[in-house]
């Protein structure tokens, strides 16, 4: 927690105009958040832009204010307050990072245990399940009323970041949040068929080749998959239609800890952690990544061979611990 978070308040009030930004590879709690905030600010007669460094995820489409969401800007002015959401360091801006940098005020809201306090104002609660449950508590503090889509990009907010309210960072805090969201009559079958349980065909083809690739380790204890770029390509997947197929590692009974490898190229390998009591954030931490503690991840720039080796060498030693 932080001392800024009433300093916040008072630029959220006073300012007039607002650049918010959400991360790379944009997730439903970086999505819901950012438009939970513009609504919500822009409800409160600011003017506000929102931006994203990269293409906003189908099935985040329906949400309103997901078509206004720029992907780059040209005329950045650094007299606007900059909001980033949910960004645990600047890297996670990607083409942005250096326009909004250079902003007078930056406000860095977020829930990551790791992040790197890179605004000139920051909020981290590492006790907050999304930062959508942060932004509940803002926007009610400066008068925003939350109406139904405010609601519904919150609730999606919370709802993927705690994997529909089954991982442990799911807090009483959490579900009081999410009955108030409820209240506007959010329909959470439908929302959760749309955004959990309906996936592309493309998404069973690339499951069935992650776990025809499955290896494993320790005794059990590490599951092991791998995906190749070539192997989306032919499937058909957009990126963000990989989320959660890393869960699969982890699901395995008996295994503690998940890793998928997914290879970009020869010199390029993104892997993600999963695990079931182990703290990942620290494994990834220690491969210039991060995250949360059952799920975390890192980029490794070597082939895929030595990235393996590297990642599994670090893992063999957290599990000895
Ligand atoms: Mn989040």
């Amino acid at each position: 927690m932080t001392a800024d978070r009433d300093k916040i308040i008072e630029v959220l009030k006073g300012e007039d105009r607002f650049y918010l930004i959400s991360h790379m590879q944009p997730d439903g709690d970086s999505i819901g958040s950012l438009l939970a905030m513009g609504e919500g600010l822009k409800s409160i007669g600011k003017e506000v832009r929102m931006f994203t460094p990269g293409l906003i995820p189908r099935k985040y489409s329906f949400l309103n204010g997901a078509d206004r969401v720029e992907n780059d800007i040209a005329d950045c002015d650094p007299q606007v307050t900059a909001v980033i959401l949910d960004s645990s360091d600047a890297e996670r801006l990607g083409i942005l990072k250096e326009s909004f940098m250079e902003c007078r005020t930056i406000v860095n809201i977020d829930h990551h245990v790791t992040n790197q306090w890179y605004g000139t104002l920051n909020l981290i609660d590492p006790n907050a399940s999304a930062t959508g449950e942060i932004i509940y508590y803002l926007l009610n503090e400066i008068g925003v009323y939350l109406d139904y889509s405010i609601a519904e990009s919150l609730y999606i907010a919370i709802s993927t970041d705690t994997g529909s309210f089954k991982y442990d960072n799911t807090t009483p805090t959490t579900h009081r949040v999410t009955a108030e969201l409820l209240k506007q009559g959010l329909s959470p079958g439908t929302l959760s068929q749309r955004v959990f349980d309906e996936r592309p065909m493309s998404f069973y083809i690339m499951l069935k080749e992650a776990i025809s690739s499955l290896e494993i380790y320790e005794n059990r204890k590490i599951a092991v998959m791998t995906l190749s770029r070539d192997i989306r390509q032919r499937s058909g997947a957009s990126s963000d239609e990989l989320e959660g197929i890393v869960n699969y590692t982890r699901n395995i009974e008996g295994v503690e800890l998940g890793i998928l490898f997914y290879v970009e190229n020869g010199s390029e390998v993104k892997v993600g952690f999963r695990s079931k009591t182990v703290d990942v954030s620290t494994l990834a931490g220690r491969l210039n990544g991060g995250g949360h503690a059952r799920a975390a991840g890192c980029r490794l720039y070597e082939d895929y061979q030595t990235a393996k080796r590297k990642v599994l060498a670090e893992a063999f030693k957290m599990l000895e611990q």
